[in-house]
C-alpha cells in the first residue's frame, strides 16, 4: 500500500481503540521487519501496528498468545515489585473489548503502551547494553519457565525447524521463480555445502537432549527496549513469535544481531565481523539472566544456536531474495542479498572462531 494511504489507515484504525485522548497525526516508526508500525501522540504516546497478514494469518489466536504471556508476566512482575506498565507489554483493547481492530480492508491492528524513557538498538552501541540485553533475554526466559506452555498457538509453524526451512530454500532455488539463482551461486552453493548444520539442534530436540521451552524466537537487540537512565534491559516486546523453542534459538539469535560490527544489512563486508569479545560478554550475561536452569547440553550448544540462527536467517533472506522479496520488508533492490551476505561472513567468521567459542563458553559456565 501506498504510504499516504497506510497513514490514513493508521489514523482511522487509532480511533477504534479504547482510549479517549486526541490523537496527533501516526509516525512510522522503529525498523522491524514484519509489521508495519506507528507512534501515535495524545496525552501518552501509543504504539499502533498493522500485523502482517501474509506472515500472521491467525491474528486472533497470535493476541491470545501476547494476551496470555503479558498477563503472566505482568502478575510476576507486581509480585517482585516492578512496574508492571513499563517492565511488559500493555495491549490497549478496541472499544468493542477485543485485542485488535479489524478495518474494512480486513486487516489486523493493535495498540500498546509507548514503553517510555527507553531505546531500542539497531545495532549495538555499548557494550554494557549488550550485556544487559543478554540479562533481560535470559531473564525472560527464566519468568516464563513455568508459563504453560500447551496453552501457546503456534503462531508461524516450523519457525525455527532449520531442516524445512533448509528444505524450502532448495525449493526456491529449483523454482527459481525471479530467475535470480545463477547471480547468487556463491551464496547458494554456501548454504547447501553446509546443510549438515540444518539438522543439528532439531536432531537434539527430538532425541529429547535439548528441552522445549517457551521462547521469544526473535531476540534481536531491537526486540528490547534499554532504560535511557539505567542501561538495563527493561521491556522484551515483538511478542508474535513467543511459542515453545529451544534456549539456545534465543541465545543464537541475539549473537547473528549483536555480536556483528556491522548492521544487518551492511554491504561493505570487510566491516562485517564476528566480534568474539561481545560473544563473550553476552554469553555471561545470558547465563546470568538463565539463572541456573539451563542443561549441560543447552550450554555446551550456546555457540551451535549462534551458528545455526545465523545460518538459517542468511538462508531465510537468500530464500526471500529468490522468491522476489515477499517476506521481509525492503527498502532498496538487493536488500535481501546484502542482509543474506552479512548472515553468510558471520558464519564463516564463526567456524574460523569455533574452538574459542566453546572454550568462551566453558569457561563462562564454570564461574
Ligand atoms: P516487527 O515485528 O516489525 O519487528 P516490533 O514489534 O518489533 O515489530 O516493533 C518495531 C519497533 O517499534 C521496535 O523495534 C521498537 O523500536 C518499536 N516498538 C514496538 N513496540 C514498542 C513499545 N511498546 N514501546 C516502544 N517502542 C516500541
Ligand atoms: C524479523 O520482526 P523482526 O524485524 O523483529 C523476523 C526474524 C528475523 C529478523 C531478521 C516474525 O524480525 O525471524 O530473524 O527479522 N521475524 C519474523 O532481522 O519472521
Ligand atoms: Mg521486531
Amino acid at each position: 500500500m501506498e504510504s499516504g494511504k497506510l497513514l490514513e489507515s493508521a489514523k482511522e484504525a487509532a480511533l477504534h481503540f479504547a482510549i479517549s485522548d486526541e490523537l496527533g497525526m501516526p509516525k512510522p516508526w522503529g525498523n522491524g521487519h514484519i509489521n508495519d508500525t506507528f507512534l501515535i501522540e495524545g496525552e501518552k504516546r501509543y504504539i499502533l501496528q498493522r500485523m502482517n497478514k501474509n506472515i500472521f494469518t491467525k491474528p486472533l489466536e497470535l493476541m491470545e498468545n501476547i494476551v496470555g504471556v503479558t498477563s503472566f508476566l505482568k502478575e510476576k512482575i507486581i509480585k517482585a515489585g516492578g512496574d508492571e506498565m513499563r517492565e511488559t507489554l500493555t495491549v490497549i483493547p478496541a472499544k468493542d473489548g477485543a485485542s485488535t481492530y479489524q478495518d474494512e480492508q480486513g486487516d489486523y491492528w493493535r495498540m500498546y503502551y509507548m514503553i517510555e524513557d527507553a531505546v531500542s538498538y539497531d545495532q549495538v552501541e555499548s557494550e554494557q547494553d549488550f550485556y544487559e540485553s543478554a540479562v533481560a533475554f535470559g531473564n525472560f526466559q527464566q519468568l516464563l519457565s513455568d508459563y504453560p506452555a500447551e496453552t501457546l498457538h503456534e503462531t508461524i509453524p516450523g519457525f525455527h525447524d532449520t531442516r524445512a526451512r533448509y528444505q524450502v530454500f532448495c525449493r526456491a532455488v529449483e523454482e527459481d521463480v525471479c530467475g535470480r539463482a545463477k547471480d547468487v551461486a556463491d551464496e547458494i552453493r554456501f548454504f547447501q555445502e553446509r546443510e549438515a548444520i540444518a539438522g543439528v539442534l532439531g536432531d537434539l530436540q527430538a532425541s529429547g537432549e535439548l528441552p522445549l521451552r517457551v521462547t521469544h524466537n526473535d531476540t534481536k537487540l531491537n526486540n528490547i527496549m534499554m532504560d535511557k537512565e539505567t542501561g538495563k534491559g527493561v521491556c522484551v516486546i515483538d511478542l508474535d513469535t513467543v511459542m515453545p523453542g529451544l534456549a539456545v534459538h534465543d541465545f543464537g539469535d541475539s549473537i547473528r544481531f549483536g555480536a556483528n560490527t556491522a548492521a544487518e544489512d551492511e554491504q561493505d563486508l570487510s566491516k562485517v565481523n564476528f566480534d568474539i569479545h561481545l560473544f563473550e560478554l553476552y554469553t555471561k550475561g545470558f547465563l546470568k539472566g538463565c539463572q541456573g536452569s539451563l542443561t549441560k547440553t543447552e550450554i555446551a550448544m550456546m555457540p551451535m544456536g549462534a551458528k545455526v540462527m545465523t545460518y538459517e536467517c542468511g538462508m531465510r533472506f537468500l530464500t526471500d531474495y529468490l522468491q522476489g522479496d515477499t517476506y521481509f520488508k525492503v527498502h532498496r533492490e538487493g536488500h535481501n542479498l546484502d542482509r543474506c551476505r552479512t548472515q553468510k561472513k558471520l558464519v564463516e567468521d564463526m567456524e574460523a572462531n569455533w574452538q574459542e567459542m566453546e572454550q568462551i563458553v566453558k569457561k563462562c559456565s564454570e564461574n
